[in-house]
């Protein structure tokens, strides 16, 4: 309900401004492109735009159609985008959790409508870049003319290059070969501060920082290699790290760069196999490599592109999550824009044997069942979730949910009524749908919908409980009503027909100034009794982690320091290594 009013607002905000536009549209007709501008311009005029530096190049555009732009905006429009933009619209522009941004569907919107969607957001899960403080109103009809322009195409990125780009800081000979440290390892946490392109290692039990690590651009997720040693952390930017929690103060042993631009690692996990070989997808190249775990030393790569579930072609099938089996030698690499899992046997790299399900687009996040058996992972564009029984290596089902799901890795617990569960919330509703995953004990509810609860609103990205728990935790960090942004709703799973419990997670962080404070990532620490979240703000405002005693769901601890600059997600390191979620 609350959604549709915010969406219909948002539309109103629209169609008044681009009446706006349109009146001011009389005003002039745009310079030709690629004509030098020396003052204020009729493309100025027409969108009310900043006004183009006195003779300075213009950026060649072969769509005639688009707004005119100096080189100098251009370079610095394709930054941005690639920074902020790309992750949900493409690099080609084509589309998956966010919407296609090609010349053909922008050039038509025009500039005015571009700009209040841009700084307002969507409720469907667009961020308003311009209220959140991101961008300031130039930035904004920056990126609005930006996107009217062809996309540019990135180079590609070889075996080669990879391997250009790799450091060793410590070998393996010179590495420890026993703990050197005295950190209870199961409960230490990696947590992205996404930008300042570190982590911070937090101890779980004394919630000191003890150590700040660099790592990639937009630092994105962390992962554990399956003996806990390992850490691996990937930055959007590609690069991935490599830390050894073994020495006397965890740091970086080994370093590659995978391409332009990533979200997913994983490390083998089937035994016999632990740390021996690391995965990472690219969004740019649409690929996937696969190393040595301990090295980084690049082996294979797997390139993406090819036919979709519904056989076109696409040129940018950027790699999702990836999760490494425990029923095989193998990873299950999501295809995003193809619909299709890829199940990789990393036995023989040289004779690599690999085979493709056919799931839904756009492919995205996702986590097993509580048995580890089945993948269930998000096709957030159909609002399905695909399952894979990771066993006999086929789909087991391919589920409708709510509007695009956004599960996270989910969270797995046993249902009161329906039996072992997974649950997943979503961007596009209020909705979290509980699906029976037991197809042996619990036949008749397996792989359906057996409830769907009702949570705060769209925008939830992340979803929580843990083996010890009966809690369940839903954020909604990017809901556009700030109450709910910076509040989470706690289900109480003994009793799911109970409303949520709503608590007001920014308060408890007790920031001094006006950052966004959204909460995000729920992630539970190793005994599974306490709860903690990011309350990320801009980088250049206070942010917080708050720590929440699971049993009396009350704010136990708030971490601060001017280290922990937007931290967003938490990886607790037991829990994290061994699928616990
Ligand atoms: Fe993520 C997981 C992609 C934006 C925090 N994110 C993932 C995964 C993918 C993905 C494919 C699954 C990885 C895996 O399991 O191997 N994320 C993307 C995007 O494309 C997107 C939408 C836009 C972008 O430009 O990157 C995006 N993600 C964000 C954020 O803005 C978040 C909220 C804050 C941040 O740090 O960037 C964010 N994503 C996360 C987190 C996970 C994640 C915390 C891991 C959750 C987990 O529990 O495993």
């Amino acid at each position: 309900m609350r959604t549709r009013k915010l969406a219909s607002l948002v539309a109103l905000a629209l169609s008044s401004l681009a009446l706006g536009a349109m009146a001011q549209q009389a005003g002039g007709e745009p310079a030709k492109p690629g004509e030098p501008t020396t003052s204020i311009t009729s493309p100025e005029a027409k969108y009310g735009s900043a006004p183009y530096a006195a003779g300075s190049a213009m950026h060649q555009t072969s769509n005639p159609k688009a707004p005119p732009m100096t080189q100098e905006e251009f370079d610095r429009a394709r930054q941005i985008y690639f920074e902020r933009c790309a992750g949900c619209h493409g690099v080609l522009r084509k589309g998956a959790t966010g919407k296609p941004l090609t010349p053909d569907i922008t050039v038509d919107k025009g500039t005015e409508y571009l700009k209040v969607f841009i700084g307002y957001g969507s409720p469907a899960g667009m961020p308003n870049w311009l209220t959140s403080g991101e961008f300031d109103e130039k930035t904004v009809d920056l990126m609005a003319r930006y996107i009217q322009h062809d996309p540019p195409t990135p180079p590609e990125f070889s075996l080669e290059d990879m391997e250009k780009s790799r450091k060793e800081y410590i070998p393996v000979a010179k590495r420890p070969t026993r703990k050197m440290n005295n950190y209870n390892l199961n409960n230490l946490f990696s947590v992205t501060l996404r930008d300042a392109g570190e982590i911070a290692l937090i101890d779980g039990d004394t919630k000191q920082i003890v150590n700040i690590i660099k790592t990639g651009y937009a630092v994105h997720i962390s992962r554990m290699s399956a003996s806990g040693r390992y850490l691996y952390v990937i930055g959007r930017d590609a690069r991935l790290n490599l830390i050894d929690l073994w020495m006397e103060k965890p740091d970086n042993v080994a370093e590659i760069k995978v391409g332009l631009e990533a979200r997913s690692v994983e490390t083998s996990k089937f035994k016999g196999w632990e740390d021996k070989i690391a995965v990472a997808g690219t969004y740019w190249p649409p690929q996937f490599v696969l190393m040595d775990g301990d090295t980084l030393k690049p082996k294979k790569i797997v390139a993406t592109r090819g036919m979709t579930v519904d056989n076109e072609y696409h040129p940018e099938p950027r790699v999702a999550a990836i999760v490494a089996s425990h029923q095989k030698p193998e990873f299950l690499v999501n295809a995003k824009e193809t619909g299709k899992i890829w199940m990789v046997d990393y036995t023989d790299l040289t004779n690599l044997k690999l085979k493709q399900l056919d799931a839904a687009k756009f492919l995205h996040d996702g986590g097993f069942d509580s048995t580890r058996r089945y993948f269930l992972t998000a096709a957030n564009s159909s609002d399905k979730i695909a399952v894979v029984d990771t066993k006999e290596s086929k789909m087991a089902a391919v589920i409708p949910v709510g509007k695009i799901p956004h599960p996270g890795r989910g969270a797995n617990f046993k249902h009161p009524k329906f039996g072992p569960v997974w649950a997943t919330s979503g961007l596009g509703d209020e909705s979290i749908a509980i699906i029976g995953t037991d197809p042996k004990g619990h036949k008749a509810n397996a792989w359906k919908v057996v409830q769907s609860l009702k949570g705060q609103g769209g925008g939830s990205l992340f979803i929580k409980t843990h083996p010890k728990s009966s809690n369940l935790w839903v954020d909604t960090t990017l809901n556009p009503d700030a109450k709910i942004s910076q509040s989470v709703a706690v289900f109480d799973i003994k009793d799911l027909s109970k409303p949520p419990q709503i608590i007001d997670i920014a308060a408890c962080a007790g920031l001094k100034d006006d950052g966004a404070k959204r909460v995000v990532q729920p992630e539970y620490n190793q005994k599974g009794d306490e709860v903690w979240f990011s309350v990320w703000s801009a980088k250049d405002k206070e942010s917080a982690i708050v720590v929440v005693d699971d049993k009396t769901r009350t704010c136990k601890t708030t971490i601060k320091d001017a280290k922990l600059v937007t931290p967003t997600g938490k990886f607790n390191v037991f829990n994290t290594q061994h699928d616990v979620y």
